[in-house]
């Protein structure tokens, strides 16, 4: 790994992660050759439009990846992890804003997590806005235990077109951190995509890309290191951790 530049110990930290740190743990991702958006189009099964006009065909896509995470007992892998041990060892706020829907993160031990995409380990009613974790499939026959109508159940995910969740605390913790480092993300989708523009722009942070091959915002970030999650994300910490 090329040279590390450490913060300071009581830097605050925050970390944005895609669905490439998760490739590894045996989910897909959207946009490599062979993700999610090669095989299905955003406009059928990702936003509003798409569940209104077809919300079985948007159970039926929620429920694959569901299913493949849930219950093929694909588990947390060593960059989950290693972020984990980051956040127990830190002598200061870490901070991980995760783009994906999967539960890896919590299940590696992190507990200072944001979903700002949502989660498909729970779903949320259309009429009442209740949520409720959820693992199994989901129908337009499911009934929401909160006002108990049925038809308006659906993943408690952010599609396109929506607003991520909680923008406020993110945006706040960007600019106030004084390292940014975001992992396997390919840059494309926003607000996420411009945040590190944000820390450059708002705050003083340090701002470092770990990904499998540059982003498409990469030349924004000060450093950068290129390789697999499992193998660059645990020699980073390590690093960090003065290992
Ligand atoms: C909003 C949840 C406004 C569901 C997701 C034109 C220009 C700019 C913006 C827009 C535009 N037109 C429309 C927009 C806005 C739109 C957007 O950005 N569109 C893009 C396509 C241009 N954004 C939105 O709609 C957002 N909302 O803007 O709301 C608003 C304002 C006011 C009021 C209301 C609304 C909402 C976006 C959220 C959509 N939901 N997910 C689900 O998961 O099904 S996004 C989806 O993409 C996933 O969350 C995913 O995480 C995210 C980003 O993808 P990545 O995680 O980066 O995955 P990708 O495959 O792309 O990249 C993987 C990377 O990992 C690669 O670089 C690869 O090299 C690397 N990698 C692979 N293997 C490894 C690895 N790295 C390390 N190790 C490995 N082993």
């Amino acid at each position: 790994m090329n040279r590390v530049t450490k913060p300071e110990p009581n830097a605050r930290i925050v970390i944005l992660t895609g669905a490439g740190i998760s490739q590894e743990s045996g989910l897909e991702t959207f946009r490599d050759p062979d993700g999610i958006w090669a095989k299905v189009r955003i406009e059928d099964v990702a936003t509003p439009e798409a569940f209104l006009r077809d919300p079985e065909r948007v159970h039926a896509f929620y429920n694959m990846r569901r299913k493949r995470a849930l219950t093929l007992n694909l588990e947390p892998n060593a960059a989950h992890k290693a972020l984990a041990n980051l956040e127990a060892r830190w002598d200061a706020e870490v901070l991980v804003v995760t783009q994906n829907v999967d539960s890896f993160h919590e299940r590696a031990g992190t507990t200072n997590l944001i979903h700002m995409h949502g989660r498909h380990a729970e779903a949320r009613c259309n009429y009442c806005s209740h949520v409720v974790p959820w693992v199994g499939d989901m129908s337009v026959h499911d009934v929401c235990e909160g006002c108990g109508r049925p038809g308006g159940l659906r993943p408690n995910v952010v599609w396109f077109g929506e607003m991520p969740l909680e923008m406020e605390r993110i945006q706040e913790a960007l600019a106030m951190c004084d390292l940014f480092v975001s992992i396997g993300t390919s840059g494309n989708v926003y607000p996420a995509a411009g945040f590190v523009a944000l820390v450059r722009k708002l705050g003083r942070g340090h701002t470092v890309e770990l990904n499998l091959e540059p982003s498409t915002g990469a030349s924004l970030f000060a450093e950068s290191h290129y390789g697999r999650a499992t193998e660059i994300v645990p020699r980073y910490v390590a690093a960090l951790l003065g290992a």
